[in-house]
């Protein structure tokens, strides 16, 4: 099924200057790329996008990280590409991501939190309209 989700290249993906090789293996997947902009997230924008994260011990400073710099938000389009992208990612934390995904090759891990895992991508149809809306407006 073609559908859309909504990507974002976080901040430590972003300094690192890994935006280019990012949004080169999601089109190399056979992606299309609909929406992109390079945007600082705000404590309201933010609030919204992990609303389901609210009051977890991660979560404050997963905010504080996501403000430390812009980040790339992405619509990207194509076949089942919701699960797709999320096996492209690999798992949350990049110590552990297997070799092959964006985390798993290109993530650090030598004492970094986890939440410096370079790509946020969502995590259903439902989580994708939503997101997309939030970022990108409808
Ligand atoms: P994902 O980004 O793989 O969908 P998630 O939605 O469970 O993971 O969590 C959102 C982000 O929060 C994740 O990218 C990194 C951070 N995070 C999740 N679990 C964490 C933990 N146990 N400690 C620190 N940060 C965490
Ligand atoms: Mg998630």
């Amino acid at each position: 099924m073609t559908e859309r989700t909504l990507i974002l290249v976080k901040p430590d993906g972003v300094k690192r200057g890994l935006t280019g090789q990012i949004i080169a293996r999601i089109e190399a997947k056979g992606y299309t790329i609909a929406e992109l902009k390079q945007v600082t997230a705000t404590r309201e924008v933010l609030a919204q996008h992990y609303a389901e994260h609210e009051g977890k011990p991660f979560y404050e400073p997963l905010v504080e990280f996501m403000l430390s710099g812009p980040v790339v938000a992405i619509v990207a389009e194509g076949h089942n590409v919701i699960t797709g992208f999320r096996s492209l990612a690999g798992t949350t934390d990049p110590t552990t991501a297997a070799p092959g995904t964006i985390r798993g090759d290109l993530g650090r891990d030598w004492g970094l939190k986890v939440q410096q895992n370079l790509v946020h991508g969502s995590d259903s149809e439902e989580s994708a309209a939503r997101e997309i809306g939030i970022w990108f407006g409808n």
